[in-house]
């Protein structure tokens, strides 16, 4: 079993998404993300740990080598493709189950950002926890947000940003959300933010991961 996880991490690392992908050639031919994750649920690794053990520690690798200079911004997009292709046999798993009966939750990467792996995480929990789930994309602009808001009254909004640069425009985005629909509750994520930082923008409720958001959700309409 750990012997699949630590092939998963490295196919996810190296960006080889599937059997068929031509990428990275040293692995032509062989399993790729999609396949050994398909393997590993067949030997009853359970989503969560194919989630924490693998994906999550390769993109974690992958920044790390991209901070050094080692890999570049296509290689980081083709680990990013080959966590997408792990996470499409993941999804079912996450949100089977529950009748989406809760709420609307609307989800989208602020504006300028297009890290949309963290966000799709989110929505996939939320989801499976039986919320109903609009996710706006990625490079999305305060006016998305207020619109979708509007066309559904009491929905939970959560904001994702994966760039210093773009917390900036998670600030202003709550700044116009509150101010033109100000009993909107707004979550705030991904690895740049804090709790802190949700405080000084006027957010109102930061947790660092997906399961975090299902569990104050579960407050929220208890
Ligand atoms: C893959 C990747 C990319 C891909 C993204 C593809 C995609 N479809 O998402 C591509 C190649 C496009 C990319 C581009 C860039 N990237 Co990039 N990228 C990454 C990388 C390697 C992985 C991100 C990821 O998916 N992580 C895995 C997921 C599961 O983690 P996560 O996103 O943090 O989400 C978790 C939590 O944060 C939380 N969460 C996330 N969102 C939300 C929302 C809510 C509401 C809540 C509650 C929780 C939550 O839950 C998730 C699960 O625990 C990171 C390094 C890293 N380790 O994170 C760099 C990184 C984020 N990128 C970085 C940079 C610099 C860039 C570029 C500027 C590079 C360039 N020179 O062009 C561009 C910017 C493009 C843009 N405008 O957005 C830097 C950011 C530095 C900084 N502090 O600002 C990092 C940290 C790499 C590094 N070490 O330097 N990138």
């Amino acid at each position: 079993m750990a012997e699949l996880l630590e092939k998963l991490l490295e196919v996810v690392e190296l960006g080889k998404a599937d059997k068929n992908s031509p990428y990275p050639p040293a692995l032509k031919g062989q399993d790729g993300a999609s396949e050994i994750t398909i393997q590993a649920l067949e030997a009853g690794i359970s989503p969560q740990a194919i989630l924490e053990t693998a994906l999550v520690p390769a993109m974690d690798h992958v920044g790390k080598k991209f901070s050094e200079n080692k890999i570049f911004v296509p290689q980081m997009l083709m680990s990013a493709r080959a966590m997408g292709a792990a996470m499409v046999q993941l999804k079912p798993f996450f949100t089977s189950g529950e009748i989406k009966t809760k709420g609307t939750f609307i989800i989208g990467t602020v504006k300028g950002d297009l890290h949309d792996i963290g966000k799709n995480l989110v929505a996939m929990m939320v989801e499976g926890s039986g919320w109903s789930v609009i996710d706006l994309g990625v490079d999305v602009p305060s006016e998305k947000y207020i619109q979708a808001i509007k066309e559904h009254p009491g929905a939970v909004v959560a904001l994702s940003a994966l760039l210093t640069t773009t917390m900036v425009n998670m600030a202003q985005i709550v700044t116009d959300i509150k101010a033109e629909l100000p009993e909107t509750f707004i979550f705030i994520g991904g690895a740049p933010v804090n709790n802190e930082y949700c405080k000084k923008i006027g957010a109102d409720a930061y947790t660092p991961d997906p399961q975090g958001v299902v569990e104050w959700l579960a407050k929220l309409v208890a």
